[in-house]
């Protein structure tokens, strides 16, 4: 019971998505978004945040100790081979399954250099990972 309670509060959480291609302006798409969603992830193709990237979105601020999911990642799919969360997103679990299934690892974002705040390469996970889960530590 308590499982499913909280996967009905996980369901509750919405995360909005963007897409970039390599090239285009992030910053220019970031202007069209409303001020008080919160910038939580970005992902890129290639390692050391190079290639098409994708940018999430908190529709509710930043990442609290539950967290945000990204149950799948659509076109991304087995793409992603770096990241960098943002504000309080300092906990970052890569899942192999949708909706958080099979394998995953977990990176502590805190360890991580400032002010870039990502991870460059994602060893055993690169192209491996089909759904997030972003929380604070
Ligand atoms: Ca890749």
């Amino acid at each position: 019971m308590l499982d499913k309670l909280k996967s009905k509060e996980r369901a509750s959480r919405v995360v909005e998505h963007r897409c970039t291609k390599a090239g285009e302006s992030a910053t220019g798409l970031r202007a069209k978004m409303p001020r008080a969603r919160a910038l939580l992830l970005k992902h890129w193709d290639l390692e050391h945040y190079g290639g098409d990237h994708d940018e999430f979105y908190g529709r509710d601020g930043g990442c609290d100790a539950s967290g945000y999911g990204i149950p799948d990642l659509g076109d991304f799919a087995y793409k992603a081979s770096s990241f960098r969360s943002y504000g309080t997103c300092t906990s970052v679990t890569g899942y192999e399954g949708a909706r958080y299934g099979g394998e995953s690892t977990t990176w502590d974002n805190r360890a991580t250099p400032k002010p870039i705040g990502g991870i460059p390469a994602l060893a055993n996970r690169d192209n491996n990972i089909e759904s997030w889960w972003l929380k604070a530590s």
